[in-house]
C-alpha cells in the first residue's frame, strides 16, 4: 500500500515551511491542544515522515492544516519540527497564509488561525508580506545566571514568544554565516546547562530554544540574532517567537515603546519588522515578513520503504 501526503512548501527568509493540506491521520474535532496530544501519542511516525529525511531536512517545519476549532478562523494548525511539536511558529504562520493564498484559498486581509497555543491573526498585505498578531508575550526572568561547562557563566532572559526562550547577549562570538558550526555548538551548551541548572520556563516548561542575540549588520536595522531550535537545527529565518520574546524582554527595560519598530536581522541576514502593543503586562507583538512557494509535492510512503516515517534520531 502506499500513503499520500500533499504538501505545499515554502519558505520564510529562508527557513523552509511544509504545509499539509491532505492525507495521513484524521486528528477529530476536539480542541488543538487536543488534537496536538493527540498527533503527539498516536500520530508521531507522520511528524517525523513529513520533516525528517528522506522526504525533509532538519531545518523543515511542519504545518498540519485541520478545521478550526473557533467559528471565526480560517483553520487549525500544529506546527512540528524534526524532534517534536512547536507551540507557535511565526515563520511558518507567514508561510501558512502564503502557500493558502498560492491556492487560492484566501487572499488579502486578516485572516484567524487557531493553534495550540492560542489563536493568532495574520494580515496578507496586497504586496505580499504577511503580519502575524502573534500570541501574548512576556518576560519571566531577567539577567538569569547560568555555568556553562568548557564555557563559564552567561547571563540570560527568559521569555515566552509562543515557545520558551533563553536570550543570551553576553556571548562573546560573532553572529554571523561562518561562525554558525561554534554558535550551535554554544547554545546547545547552554540548553544542556538550562535543563542541568533546572532553570524553566513558567511551570516548569522546558528552555527549548536558545536565542543569542547581538547588533545588527546593517544601518537602519536594530539587531541580528542566531536562534537554535530543540531539534539542533538553527533558524534561518530571524525567528518570530524569538522575536517576540526579544520584543517583551525589550518592553520590559523600557528600551522599546509600543508601536516602536525593530529590524530584527536572522544570522544568514532575513529578516522581520516587530513591533508590539502592550496588553496589561504582556506585550501583543505584531511580526511582519515574506514568504515563498518552491514546491507543490505528494510525498509517498510505501509499505515495503523502511524509512516511511522518516530517519528518526
Ligand atoms: O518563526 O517562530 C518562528 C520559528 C520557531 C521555530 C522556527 N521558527
Amino acid at each position: 500500500m502506499v500513503e499520500c501526503i500533499q504538501v505545499i512548501d515554502s519558505h520564510t527568509a529562508g527557513e523552509p515551511t511544509r504545509m499539509v493540506i491532505e492525507g495521513g491521520p484524521d486528528l477529530g474535532a476536539g480542541t488543538m491542544r487536543e488534537r496536538r496530544d493527540l498527533f503527539r501519542a498516536r500520530f508521531d511516525p507522520y511528524r517525523s515522515a513529513v520533516v525528517n529525511e528522506p522526504r525533509g531536512s532538519d531545518a523543515v517545519v511542519g504545518a498540519w492544516l485541520v478545521p478550526p476549532e473557533h467559528a471565526a478562523s480560517t483553520a487549525g494548525v500544529i506546527f512540528f519540527n524534526n524532534v517534536g511539536f512547536l507551540g507557535m511558529c511565526v515563520h511558518g504562520t507567514i508561510g501558512v497564509v502564503v502557500s493558502l493564498a498560492h491556492l487560492g484559498r484566501l487572499g488579502p486581509g486578516i485572516h484567524r488561525l487557531d493553534t495550540p497555543v492560542g489563536t493568532v491573526a495574520a494580515k496578507l498585505h496586497a504586496d505580499g508580506r504577511v503580519t502575524v498578531a502573534n500570541v501574548e508575550s512576556y518576560r519571566v526572568l531577567a539577567s538569569v545566571p547560568v555555568d556553562v561547562p568548557g564555557i563559564g557563566r552567561v547571563r540570560g532572559d527568559v521569555a515566552w514568544g509562543g515557545n520558551w526562550f533563553f536570550l543570551v547577549e553576553d556571548h562573546g562570538e560573532r553572529i554571523e554565516a561562518p561562525n554558525i558550526e561554534r554558535l550551535t555548538e554554544l547554545a546547545w551548551r547552554i540548553r544542556l546547562a538550562l535543563r542541568d541548572a533546572a532553570i524553566t520556563g513558567a511551570d516548569g516548561a522546558e528552555i527549548d530554544h536558545i536565542e543569542l542575540t547581538g547588533p545588527a549588520r546593517d544601518t537602519g536595522h536594530h539587531g541580528r540574532n542566531f536562534v537554535l531550535c530543540p531539534g539542533k537545527a538553527y533558524d534561518r529565518s530571524p525567528c518570530g517567537t524569538g522575536t517576540s520574546a526579544k520584543l517583551a524582554c525589550l518592553a520590559a527595560d523600557g528600551k522599546l515603546a509600543p508601536g516602536e519598530v525593530w529590524h530584527q536581522e536572522s544570522v544568514i541576514g532575513g529578516t522581520f519588522e516587530g513591533t508590539y502593543a502592550l496588553h496589561g503586562d504582556r506585550i501583543l507583538p505584531l511580526i511582519t515578513g515574506t514568504a515563498h512557494v518552491t514546491a507543490e509535492s505528494r510525498l509517498l510512503l510505501s509499505d515495503g520503504d523502511p524509512f516511511r516515517h522518516g530517519i528518526r534520531p
